[in-house]
């Protein structure tokens, strides 16, 4: 498909424009309106692009770009003046998230906090450990008992009623923001659930609906595809499609089946998503997560994940967001090669993206006591484009899987399988050197791939050390979880707690008791949020107060060092396989990290350091002491040292 030339797309918003005024000819004289034509200057020609490149063959192409700058008018229009002067203030500072003031949590309502009237009241809660993004699982109205912990919506526009309203949760973002932080939430655009309004409308025979999904006849089509998909559930469903007998079609479902992908292909689809998308944005959402973005696209003979028009698709309801919702910005969830990550993040396209390479490598350094790997291939990878920011995390709701570039591992002469087979063994306790309590995840019995399952605090040691009750080994337990956290808070990127880790929440077996989540092993480390266990943080001796008084001395550490400001990292050979290290700098501060995976001491040259242009003293901020080091300098056991 040729694309769009300026002079087209110019031409396009000329004949568009005229009719718009016609929709909406109350509105044309207004300040806002002028607002949001001087924006459609600015961005038609993107969209316009786009559209063009996904949709240009359809007959009705100018039809649908009509509807799509309806929907993009009128949801300008229903905007609240509080969130457009967010917009405005957004627009001055765009990249806000790339401040070292900013710390992220997530949590699920129902577990966090009951519903949304009692997450209002554990906002002291959050604010005592510096939060300013929190992210909150999917809350939308779900099919009782399959719901995917909430990834399969039924409708986009109404809660839970378990959880609350929908005025209740604009309430709680207005609160939120007045506090100073973002609320962020999924948009979960890949697929729908089975009981949302147009597969109903689908099952029930209406064609026009049926085509907003992927829908065969037979297995031939489904069977071609096939050859080339990796099945992403594979213990609790084979394949990536679904036969429904009430409608004789096999359903595109490549997650479980109850969660219909929709079909990008049909440009109604994107203009109803679309129209979603700026719904939540005008309930207050400053922040996007973009579920399963690799996904998107499918084509035969591929893979169907990470595909050209999957990129394009995102840009474009991108280029929606800067019509209509300018303050909204993206953050992708691509759990997928290294590289492929990557190819996600750009200010056109998502200004954030998780940070799986490191989650992983955090991981694997902390199984292996090597630094090794991090130091490798890390820096590879790390540097994002202008404007662009990581969000890192040591876990999060879903599973760890073991995605490494299998390249870098042949590199360093390591069995890409084995070594991966070796980090489900250790983290399932099953190696003599594991400390570790987690659970396999989805193995697939053709591959032999599998991922893990568990809380950061039941992987690191603590589960086993306290059953064991081994004050030795507590200890140690709690050094890992902060040495994991002291990397989450100071490396470039925004910082995300799962929360609960903060006071060491473990595995959580209590999910096998409920039809909806047990066969779900990810349940195992999403446990209700234990408040009488966070109220021992006030106890500095307990195991509770240890581990959040690391964490909240790492967020104070954090928001007053400009060091940590912003993205860019340099990642630095520090001489010791044991030693990761990085220096963070900004405004004229500079930060040398070093963070030791070992359990014994580990020495540093001062040679090396001096050539790092150390001097023989300097200032541990973690520790909060001075430091001289004319031989060499020694960190403890598992230690981390922020030196300026
Ligand atoms: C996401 O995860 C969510 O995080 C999961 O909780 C959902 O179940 C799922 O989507 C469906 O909505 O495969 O193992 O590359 O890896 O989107 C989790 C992206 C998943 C996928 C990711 C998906």
């Amino acid at each position: 498909v040729p694309t769009s030339t300026a002079k087209e797309s110019r031409l396009s918003l000329q004949r568009l424009l005229a009719r718009l005024h016609k929709t909406f000819p109350d509105e044309v004289e207004s300040a806002d309106w002028q607002a949001f034509e001087s924006r459609l200057e600015d961005h038609f020609p993107v969209l316009f692009d786009l559209l063009w490149r996904i949709y240009g063959p359809s007959y009705d192409f100018f039809f649908h770009v009509e509807a799509i700058l309806q929907t993009a008018a009128q949801s300008w229009l229903d905007r609240p003046g509080d969130l457009k002067s967010l917009d405005a203030i957004r627009e001055g500072h765009p990249h806000w998230y790339q401040s070292n003031r900013v710390v992220g949590a997530m949590a699920y309502v129902d577990l966090f906090a009951g519903d949304l009237a009692g997450l209002r009241e554990k906002i002291s809660y959050l604010k005592e450990i510096g939060v300013t993004y929190l992210h909150l699982m999917p809350l939308f109205k779900s099919p009782a008992g399959d719901d995917d912990g909430g990834y399969a919506i039924s409708s986009y526009r109404d809660l839970d009623p378990s959880i609350g309203t929908m005025d209740e949760l604009r309430e709680l973002s207005a609160e939120l923001r007045q506090q100073g932080m973002s609320l962020v939430l999924d948009f979960v655009f890949n697929h729908t659930s089975d009981e949302h309004e147009w597969a109903m409308r689908a099952l029930a025979g209406e064609v026009e609906y049926q085509s907003y999904y992927r829908m065969f006849p037979d297995r031939h089509e489904p069977d071609e595809y096939e050859r080339t998909l990796r099945p992403i559930f594979p213990d609790a469903h084979p394949g990536s499609f679904t036969y429904r007998t009430s409608l004789g079609k096999w359903i595109w479902t490549t997650f479980n089946n109850f969660q219909w992908d929709l079909n990008y292909e049909n440009p109604a689809v994107f203009n109803a998503m679309a129209g979603e998308m700026l719904f939540l944005a005008n309930a207050g959402v400053e922040m996007l997560r973009m579920d399963a973005v690799p996904f998107l696209w499918k084509e035969k003979g591929t893979s169907c994940e990470n595909l050209e028009n999957a990129h394009l698709l995102i840009q474009a309801f991108n280029a929606m967001a800067r019509i209509a919702a300018p303050a909204l910005v993206f953050k992708s969830e691509a759990i997928v090669a290294p590289d492929e990550i990557k190819r996600y993040v750009s200010e056109r396209e998502c200004h954030l993206s998780y940070d799986p390479p490191l989650m992983v490598q955090l991981w694997n350094s902390i199984a292996t006591r090597d630094a090794r790997m991090l130091n490798e291939s890390l820096p590879k990878r790390f540097q994002l484009p202008y404007g662009c920011s990581w969000v890192n995390y040591i876990r999060c709701h879903d599973d760890i899987g073991w995605g490494f570039e299998d390249r870098d591992l042949w590199e360093m002469n390591i069995n890409p399988g084995d070594h991966r087979w070796f980090l489900n063994r250790f983290f399932c306790g099953e190696e003599p050197s594991s400390f570790a309590r987690g659970k396999l995840f989805q193995l697939n019995p053709v591959t032999g791939d599998a991922r893990i399952c568990g809380t950061t605090a039941s992987l690191c040691g603590l589960e086993k050390a306290l059953e064991e009750n081994d004050d030795f080994q507590i200890g140690q337990a709690i050094q890992r979880i902060l040495l994991l956290h002291s990397i989450l808070f100071t490396i470039g990127g925004v910082p995300l707690i799962y929360l609960g880790d903060e006071i060491g929440q473990l595995n959580d077996h209590s999910y096998h008791d409920d039809i909806g989540k047990d066969g779900d092993d990810r349940w195992l480390h999403r446990p209700p949020f234990d408040w009488e266990k966070a109220e021992r943080r006030r106890d500095p001796e307990s195991v509770e107060g240890r581990i959040f008084n690391g964490i909240l001395k790492l967020s104070q550490i954090r928001k007053n060092n400009h060091a940590f400001n912003e993205c860019h990292t340099e990642f630095i050979d520090t001489g010791n396989p044991h030693v990761f290290g990085y220096f963070r700098s900004s405004e004229g501060q500079s930060i040398l990290c070093l963070a030791n995976f070992s359990e014994h001491p580990q020495d540093l040259p001062a040679t090396r350091l001096r050539q790092l242009g150390m001097r023989k003293t300097f200032t541990d901020i973690i520790a909060g002491r001075t430091i001289v080091a004319t031989q060499k300098l020694t960190l403890e056991p598992l230690q981390f040292a922020a030196l300026m």
